[in-house]
């Protein structure tokens, strides 16, 4: 069974599980334990797995929104936290400008599919009618000329290469020239990699792309070699501006979790994804419809937003926020919620005399400390959020602990609260209109 499928379907038998359990406190531990497992055996790194762990713990402690259960929380809190794992809500699209000669060079090292991924690529783009042409610089492997010019035969794109040229820069030159008279635009080299020889390899491909300046670089990486992928993002973007990762081989990898997550902690975006040897298996990455696939048939997605809309519904109304009667918890996700829609700054500099009143560091550390709020939020208990002049010094370090946050970070919110509340009600009392907007 390949590793899309097993890892899919322990996911959904785990989510099962949890579903047809009576969600008590060892129901979701059981739950937990048995994510963990899962991501652990995919090979995703144990800090991240950890983390995710944590934010299911805490996810269990929170009181889940009027209508749903703590067993739909934490489900949400999986599907959302996946989809971070692999990259975030946002897909990468790599941008082909329709005006102009499009040039893609494939890199990685041997065996990784540089080759087969080059014929892969030429497809998707000949379906989507593009005029794709493909290009063998790679001079190292005899066969490579003969591997790459039988996929474009077979897929009916016009190839260059040569027998003979040794210097693969020339060959790339030569070729683009060639297929820019066949007028494609969208012109995919195919590299050389080699083995160990890490450090000739790189200053070819560093070399190369000096002189032939394309469009964009497409790391190829090996799927199954898990969580190494990270050092080898990181040498080759060291040497060449890598513009995206391929991940290949997502089909018959173990440790197919190991090369995403890793990728994506080299903050390079992963464009496509390789997942059989037919020139078919081939993909855009995304990481929610990724998510969906993996655990079925998209029923999390639809809990993940019927949750967030409640969530949302239950904030409280932007006319009691602008009266000065809110919670410091219910500040922060109000603060949350406004800066969706745009940068802290925007909202604040809705209210004339708010920016004046407020220090300009709690502005400026406000976008930054949100998250750090969130946390300190989340170990606070019902009680200090409904009066923070109880917390004391003591109850400041058990919440500092407790939310990973440094005692200072979880005063700064109690005294940041205290100020915009004041302030608020300050403008309110001297007869300042509030926009509504
Ligand atoms: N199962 C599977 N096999 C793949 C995938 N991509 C490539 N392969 C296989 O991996 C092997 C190596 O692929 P190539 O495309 O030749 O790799 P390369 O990077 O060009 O190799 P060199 O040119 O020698 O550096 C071949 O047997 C491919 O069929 C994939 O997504 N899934
Ligand atoms: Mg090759």
């Amino acid at each position: 069974m390949s590793f899309l499928k097993e890892i899919s379907q322990s996911l959904i038998s785990a989510i099962n599980k949890l579903k047809g359990s009576t969600g008590d406190e060892a129901s979701i531990k059981d739950f937990i334990r048995d994510i963990q497992r899962i991501l652990i055996r995919a090979d995703v790194s144990i800090n991240i797995v950890l983390e995710l762990s944590k934010n299911l713990e805490k996810a269990a402690k929170e009181p889940p929104p009027t209508s749903f259960t703590k067993k739909d929380i934490i489900l949400k809190k999986l599907y959302d936290g996946l989809i971070e794992i692999l990259g975030g809500k946002k897909p990468y699209t790599l941008y082909l400008d329709p005006t102009k000669t499009n040039i893609l060079m494939l890199v990685g090292i041997q065996g990784s599919g540089k080759t087969t991924t080059a014929a892969k690529l030429a497809r998707y783009y000949k379906i989507r009618g593009y005029i794709p042409g493909l290009i063998c610089a790679d001079t190292y492997r005899l066969g490579a000329y003969y591997q790459l010019k039988q996929l474009a035969e077979k897929i009916q794109v016009e190839f260059y290469g040569s027998l003979e040229e040794k210097d693969s820069i020339k060959i790339a030159l030569d070729g683009i020239k060639y297929l820019k008279e066949k007028k494609c635009n969208v012109i995919i080299i195919d590299t050389a990699g080699r083995h160990k020889d890490e450090k000739n390899l790189m200053e070819e491909m560093k070399n190369l792309s000096l002189k032939i300046n394309p469009d964009h670089v497409l790391l190829v990486i090996d799927g199954t070699i898990g969580q190494s992928a990270y050092n080898q993002a990181k040498t080759f973007n060291e040497n060449t501006k890598i513009g995206s990762i391929i991940v290949t081989k997502l089909d018959g990898s173990a440790k197919g979790g190991g090369a995403i997550s890793a990728a994506k902690a080299t903050n390079a975006k992963i464009s496509f994804i390789g997942t059989g040897e037919g020139i078919e298996d081939f993909e855009v990455f995304n990481p929610v419809s990724f998510v969906n696939r993996l655990l079925g048939l998209g029923d999390l997605e639809a809990l993940a937003n019927r949750i967030e809309e409640a969530q949302v519904k239950e904030q409280i109304s932007k006319e009691r926020f602008l009266a000065g009667e809110f919670t410091i918890k219910e500040m922060v996700m109000q603060i949350k919620e406004f800066r969706k829609a745009g940068p802290l700054g925007k909202l604040l500099s809705l209210i004339p005399g708010f920016n004046m009143n407020l220090p300009d560091d709690v502005l400026k550390s406000a976008e930054e400390s949100l998250k750090k709020w969130e946390a300190i939020i989340n170990s606070m208990t019902a009680e200090e959020i409904k009066d923070p002049k109880i917390i004391d010094k003591s109850r400041i370090r058990r919440i500092s602990k407790g939310s990973g946050t440094e005692v200072k970070d979880v005063e700064k919110l109690i005294e940041s609260y205290f100020m915009i509340k004041r302030n608020i009600k300050r403008l309110k009392r001297v007869g300042f209109a509030f926009p509504t907007r």
